[in-house]
């Protein structure tokens, strides 16, 4: 059996093939972890790794093309929804030009639908969780014209057409792999795009959880490697030394899943004399756990922001979709919070498949008395959208509901519309948009021109009453709601 990829003639004497790789539009600046990750572990002696961000530039698509002499392959990172249309295209426009270069998906999306993506025709090979070595030896094969028969993590087309899946490949510890080169990117732009010297950054991947709602459970197997924390305090050093940044945002799903990591990657921080902050993710479980003093040297090396999911107010709720926290955690997690001077994102989900009136009304309740704790705390509603790969959806299929068939379908699938599922009746979505608009007026840091209205929104929340919402109308009016995260 031979994978009707390979792609020998590329590789020339003296020089070293490039390896392309492109990262779909999008809507915010961060930067692009999984292509820094998946490119800074390829031997820079051998390959020549280009990344191309379709958020940095005019014409994506062209800057692509422009690079495809001299192209071992070209990998794309996707998401589940908007960023498919865009993965289309440039995977299309590079099938047009070079019909003999593999196009590699590898992220979250082509990680649960690895075969269903091969069904285009432009898209070769699919990528299952975590990238850096199956990416490698997927390039090396390449670049030695071998089939990739074997190749564990990935799928692949077959000459005859038929799909065929390697075995997965166990997860990797993440010490094993090269510091990621951030000289692959224009690190400079991000931070101009984004108005602020704020570096991504990443430390983990996966999570030991089992939310029913999330997807992470089946694409990282309930598993979580994390970096060293001495090596990740002496690499932000380095990067800090060269970038001058002033803040990180660590992307990890569960940063705090291991305290002695972080009490250590604190105390390194501080001793480094970095002057930056930081802002992470927590679940509400691990802040009631974490020790005082590890939440002292947290704030002491510089921590500003926590995000810690809520998910729904209803500890019923919370058990039906297995978050494993409960309520009272979340509230002894902020008053921790409070005490030590640390801002808060906690975001709500609503609208779960058959959730009830009076448990979207308990969500709603507890974003109130958190918002109220402190001006600092954030509680994001979103509408639940059923995540391929999560328990609630299988649940929601067996009951009939129909999940995308192609990927177009699937681009279309945007999570961020704001628009509810099928489970949220129109009467309940207006009620939550106007709770949304004046929870937000409500308790937020205003000009003193805005004291009036922000009364006047208190007044609102504080008797739940939303009716003739003009100031809301006129609101929205000025500034259109944005449609995609
Ligand atoms: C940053 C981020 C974003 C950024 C994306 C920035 C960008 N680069 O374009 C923004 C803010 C735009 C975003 C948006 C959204 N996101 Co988001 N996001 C993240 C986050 C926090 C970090 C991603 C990251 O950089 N990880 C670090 C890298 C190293 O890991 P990785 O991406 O998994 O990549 C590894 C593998 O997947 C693989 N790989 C990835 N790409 C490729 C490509 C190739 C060629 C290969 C070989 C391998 C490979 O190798 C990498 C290294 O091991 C993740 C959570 C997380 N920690 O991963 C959520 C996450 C990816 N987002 C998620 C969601 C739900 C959303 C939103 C719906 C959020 C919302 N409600 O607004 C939207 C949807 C996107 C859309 N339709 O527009 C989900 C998954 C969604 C899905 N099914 O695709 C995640 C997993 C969070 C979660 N647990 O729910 N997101
Ligand atoms: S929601 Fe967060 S804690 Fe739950 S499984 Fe997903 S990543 Fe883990």
């Amino acid at each position: 059996m031979t994978a009707s990829v390979s792609n020998p003639a590329c590789v020339r004497v003296g020089t070293r093939p490039k390896v392309v790789l492109y990262n779909p539009q999008a809507v915010f600046f961060t930067f692009p972890l999984a292509l820094l990750a998946i490119g800074s572990e390829l031997d820079p002696e051998r390959y020549e790794v280009v990344i191309i961000d379709a958020r940095l530039e005019t014409d994506a698509p062209s800057v692509v093309l422009s690079h495809l002499e001299g192209a071992l392959c070209v990998g794309v990172t996707v998401l589940t929804g908007a960023p498919i249309s865009d993965a289309l295209q440039v995977s299309r426009a590079v099938k047009r030009a070079r019909p003999d270069l593999p196009v590699v998906w590898g992220g979250w999306h082509p990680s649960m639908f690895a075969s269903e993506c091969l069904a285009e025709p432009s898209v070769d090979i699919t990528v299952r969780g975590q990238g850096e070595e199956t990416f490698v030896e997927i390039v090396q094969r390449l670049a030695e014209g071998r089939s990739l028969e074997g190749c564990a993590g990935c799928t692949v087309r077959l000459p005859d057409g038929r799909i065929h899946e390697n075995p997965a490949r166990a997860l990797a510890p993440v010490d094993k792999f090269r510091a990621h080169d951030y000289d692959l990117i224009p690190v400079e732009r991000y931070f101009q795009l984004k108005g602020k010297r704020q570096l991504d950054y990443i430390s983990s991947q996966g999570c030991n959880f089992r939310c029913a709602f999330c997807s992470d459970p089946f694409v990282y197997g309930r598993k979580w490697v994390g970096l060293e924390p001495n090596r990740m305090a002496l690499r932000l050093k380095e990067l800090w030394d060269r970038y001058q940044f002033d803040d990180v945002n660590f992307q990890d799903e569960t940063f705090f899943t291991k305290r002695e990591r972080v009490r250590e990657m604190a105390e390194r921080i501080i001793e480094s004399g970095m002057k930056i902050t930081w802002a992470a993710t927590m679940r509400a479980d691990q802040g009631v756990r974490l020790p005082d003093d590890v939440w002292a040297k947290c704030k002491q090396s510089g921590l500003r922001r926590l995000l810690v999911g809520v998910e729904s107010g209803s500890n019923e709720m919370l058990k039906r979709i297995r978050k494993d926290i409960k309520i009272e955690q979340v509230f002894a997690t902020a008053e921790k919070m409070v005490q030590h001077g640390i801002a808060g994102h906690f975001p709500f989900i609503v609208g779960f498949p058959d959730e009830s009136g009076a448990s979207i009304q308990e969500s709603l309740d507890v974003a109130k008395r958190l918002r109220s704790m402190s001006p600092d705390f954030l509680t994001p509603i979103y509408y639940f959208k059923p995540y391929p790969g999560s328990e609630l959806v299988i649940e929601a299929v067996a009951k009939g509901f129909r999940l995308p068939d192609t990927l177009e379908e699937w681009a279309r699938f945007d999570y961020v519309a704001g628009l509810p599922g099928p489970w949220v009746t129109p009467e309940k979505f207006e009620l939550i948009e106007r709770f949304k608009f004046f929870h937000e007026l409500a308790w937020k840091r205003v000009s003193p021109g805005k004291r009036l209205i922000q009364r006047l929104a208190r007044y609102r929340c504080t008797r739940d009453f939303y009716r003739w919402p003009v100031e809301m109308l006129f609101t929205r009016w000025l500034v259109p709601a944005q449609k995609l995260s």
